[in-house]
């Protein structure tokens, strides 16, 4: 299928190299907590429902979560404060993603990020994002279905931006501003939705809260007609 091509794709690529070796070398360094676990340490591929109307767009693996599990937002802080609200709304199967083979399923949505291997201090650099987008835009075509895209932080959002872009579905990003709670009908008919990230950063400092959040997949499901 489309979504599997993408997906070996995505896991095979080396088209930055930066973000390789810095991979590899948070999978060669650890943590002591995941001191007998395996890293995933290749580009996270996209995750959930094929027939998903919700996309939920992140901005890259975790160096501990995603690039040690191998599926997004899986084992970090940022997907235990996610997958919760995404199961009470009846997005997820469970409330806790621990690893790639812990049963946790989708329903309704696909989870996928602008830039597939954890970059340096979170931050990709622009040549990175460009480099990574033939798998989004691959994963996108796969999609059939989708009514509604949640974006999680700017550079989400930006990305999902450009790609609106380049497939000429809008002329300028400039009448699109982020925010938390962004919600345009885009010229193709999906509905744009923003939500500032579930990072640590932002959920332990109380500028996301469980209630903010829950709000935003509120508006998704509702959206989506779900
Ligand atoms: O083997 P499979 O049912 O195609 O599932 C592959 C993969 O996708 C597995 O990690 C579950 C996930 N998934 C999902 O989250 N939601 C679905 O509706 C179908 C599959």
């Amino acid at each position: 299928s489309q979504l599997e091509t993408a997906r070996q794709n995505i896991v095979s690529c080396e088209l930055c190299p930066r973000l390789r070796s810095y991979c590899i070398g948070i999978g060669e360094t650890k943590r002591r907590a995941y001191l007998d676990w395996d890293y995933w340490a290749r580009p996270v591929p996209g995750f959930g429902d094929p027939t998903a109307r919700v996309l939920i767009v992140g901005l890259a693996p975790g160096a501990h979560g995603a690039n040690r599990t191998g599926r997004p937002f899986t084992g970090d802080g940022a997907g235990y404060f996610m997958y919760p609200v995404l199961y009470n709304l009846g997005f997820a199967t469970k409330p806790l993603a621990t690893s790639r083979d812990d049963g946790l399923k989708l329903r309704g949505a696909w989870i996928a990020s602008v830039v597939r291997c954890a970059p340096p201090a979170d931050k990709p650099m622009p040549q990175e994002v460009r480099n990574c987008a033939v798998h989004f835009r691959a994963e996108l075509a796969a999609l059939r279905r989708l009514r509604v895209v949640v974006c999680l932080g700017k550079i989400a959002w930006d990305g999902y931006l450009a790609y609106l872009l380049g497939e000429g579905v809008i002329k300028r990003r400039s009448a699109y501003t982020f925010t938390h709670g962004a919600d345009y009908l885009m010229p193709n008919g999906l509905r744009l939705i923003g939500s500032y990230h579930p990072s640590l950063r932002n959920t332990n400092t109380g500028r996301l809260n469980e209630a903010m959040f829950t709000r935003v997949f509120v508006k998704a499901r509702e959206a989506a007609g779900l």
